[in-house]
C-alpha cells in the first residue's frame, strides 16, 4: 500500500477550534491499531504502534486524542468493520430511517446521502422504500457489499472538496446521515463544511456519535483508540456546527455503543428544548471544564488493576477463559490491561472477515462463535460489552452448560 504523508502526526492545537489550550488528562501509552488484525502470530512484520493520549480543549471543550494516524493506514485495505453483524444495530438503523421517512415526508423525489455508509446497513432501508440514495465510504470491502444491497456507493473519503464537486454537479440532499464517523475524521472542520454544502435549504443532517458523558461516567476508556479522534459533548458540538453556519437543533440520547447522541443539524437556527436542556446539564455537571476529566486517569487505572487481578485469580484457580467480540474497543482493553494468550485462549466473533485473524498486539486468535460450545471455556470476557444483551440472548446454551460472562466496564463483574 502506498502511504502518502507521515504515518502519524501529533497535534499541537485543538482539532475543532484551533486553540492552543490543550490539556492531556489520560495517557494510555502506545497501542497498535485497533482494526488492523494480523493474519498470523508471526508474519515477520512489526505491528506499528502509536501514542494514545486524551486531551481537553480549554477553548471549545472538545475532548480529543492528540495523535492523528494517517487515515489511509486506518481505513484502507482490509478494514474489517462491517456494520451488519449486529442485529441490534440493524434494528436501530431501520427505526431511524422509518422515523425520518415519516417525519420529513420523504418520497421517490427525495435524496438521501450517507457519509461512511459502510456495507449499506442503513441506506438499504431507503432503497426498499424507493427513495434514491448515495453512499460515500473509503473502505472498498464494505462498499462492495453495499452495492450488492443495491446501495450505490462512491468509494472515497468525504471531504470539503468532494462536497464542492458533488454540489457543482447539482447534488443536494434532504437527509444526510453520518453515523460514527464525525469522531473519525482528521479534518473535522472540512467534514462539517462539506455537510453544510450538500444540505438542501430545508434538509437535515442526522449524525450519531458516542457521548463523552457516559464514556467518562461509566469508565468506557476502551472506546478510546486511534480511529476515534474526538469524544463529543453537546457544548463542543454546538460550537463546531455554528462555525459552519449549521445549527444543532435537536438531540436524542441513545444507548447504542455505550451511550451515544443522535444530532439533528440544519441550516436554519431553531434550537429546541432537548439541546438547551443538555447544554445547561453539561454546564451544571462541569463537562465544559477540565476538572470533570481529572479523576478519569485514576479510575481507569483502578479498572485495569481490578480486571487483571480478577482474570489472574480465575486462571490461578484453574479456570479457562475466552473472550467475545474482536471489537476495536477490545483491542484497547487487552493491550492497555495486558491481557494476552496466557489468560485468554481465543476470541470469538461473528464477523467472518475477522475470523482466522488475530487480535492486534496480543495476537489472540479469533474464531467463530461456535468455538464457545466446542471448547466450553469456564468464562468469557465480553469485549463487545455494548452488545451484552444480544450476546447473552444468543449464548443461552453456553450459559445453560455453566458458562459465565465477565463484563469489564464500568467495573469488572461476573454475570
Ligand atoms: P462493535 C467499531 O468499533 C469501529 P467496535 C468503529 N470505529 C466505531 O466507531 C464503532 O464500531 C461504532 C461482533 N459481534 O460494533 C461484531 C458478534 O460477534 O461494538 C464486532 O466485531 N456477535 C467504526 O469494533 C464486535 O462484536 C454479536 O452478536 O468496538 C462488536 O464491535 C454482536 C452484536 C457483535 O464495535
Ligand atoms: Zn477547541
Amino acid at each position: 500500500m502506498m502511504i502518502v504523508g507521515a504515518a502519524s502526526v501529533t497535534e499541537q492545537v485543538c482539532r475543532s477550534c484551533g486553540g492552543s489550550h490543550i490539556n492531556t488528562f489520560l495517557k494510555l501509552g502506545t497501542t497498535p491499531l485497533a482494526d488492523r488484525l494480523p493474519s498470523s502470530i508471526d508474519d515477520g512484520e512489526e505491528e506499528p504502534v502509536f501514542p494514545l493520549s486524551v486531551a481537553f480543549c480549554g477553548d471549545c471543550s472538545l475532548v480529543q486524542i492528540t495523535e492523528t494516524v494517517n487515515p489511509r493506514i486506518l481505513f484502507a485495505n482490509a478494514y474489517p468493520y462491517y456494520s451488519s453483524f449486529s442485529q441490534a444495530l440493524l434494528r436501530h438503523s431501520r427505526d431511524n430511517v422509518l422515523d425520518l421517512i415519516e417525519r420529513r415526508g420523504l418520497h421517490s423525489g427525495s435524496f438521501v446521502i450517507e457519509l461512511a455508509s459502510n456495507d449499506g446497513y442503513l441506506l438499504k432501508n431507503y432503497v426498499e422504500a424507493g427513495i434514491p440514495v448515495l453512499g460515500i465510504d473509503p473502505a472498498d470491502g464494505p462498499a462492495a457489499v453495499a452495492s450488492e444491497f443495491g446501495v450505490p456507493t462512491h468509494v472515497a473519503f468525504f471531504t470539503r472538496e468532494l462536497a464542492e464537486s458533488l454540489r457543482r454537479q447539482g447534488v443536494r440532499a434532504d437527509v444526510i446521515h453520518a453515523n460514527n464517523v464525525l469522531a473519525h475524521v482528521a479534518d473535522t472542520n472540512g467534514f462539517v463544511a462539506g455537510i453544510a454544502l450538500l444540505l438542501k435549504d430545508d434538509g437535515v443532517a442526522v449524525l450519531e456519535a458516542p457521548y463523552v458523558e457516559p464514556m467518562i461516567d461509566h469508565c468506557e476508556f476502551d472506546t478510546i483508540y486511534h480511529e476515534h479522534l474526538c469524544y463529543f459533548s453537546v457544548t463542543a458540538l454546538d460550537k463546531l456546527f455554528r462555525r459552519h453556519g449549521l445549527y444543532l437543533n435537536e438531540i436524542k440520547q441513545l444507548s447504542i455503543h455505550g451511550g451515544s447522541l443522535r444530532l439533528y443539524v440544519e441550516l436554519q437556527e431553531r434550537v429546541g428544548v432537548s439541546v438547551r436542556d443538555q447544554l445547561a446539564h453539561e454546564k451544571a455537571q462541569g463537562i465544559d471544564a477540565i476538572d470533570y476529566y481529572i479523576d478519569f486517569s485514576a479510575t481507569v487505572d483502578k479498572l485495569k488493576v481490578d480486571l487483571s487481578t480478577l482474570l489472574r485469580r480465575l486462571k490461578a484457580d484453574g479456570a479457562s477463559i475466552a473472550a467475545y467480540g474482536a471489537a476495536a474497543k477490545g483491542a484497547t482493553l487487552i493491550n492497555t490491561v495486558g491481557i494476552g494468550r496466557d489468560l485468554i485462549d481465543f476470541v470469538v466473533d461473528r464477523n467472518t472477515h475477522k475470523q482466522g485473524k488475530y487480535m492486534p498486539g496480543q495476537k489472540i486468535p479469533i474464531r467463530s462463535t461456535e468455538a464457545l460450545l466446542e471448547a466450553q471455556p469456564d468464562y468469557v470476557l465480553v469485549l463487545a460489552w455494548n452488545f451484552l444483551d444480544e450476546i447473552m440472548a444468543q449464548q443461552t446454551e453456553y450459559r445453560a452448560r455453566g458458562g459465565k460472562f465477565i463484563v469489564p466496564v464500568p467495573n469488572p463483574r461476573i454475570v
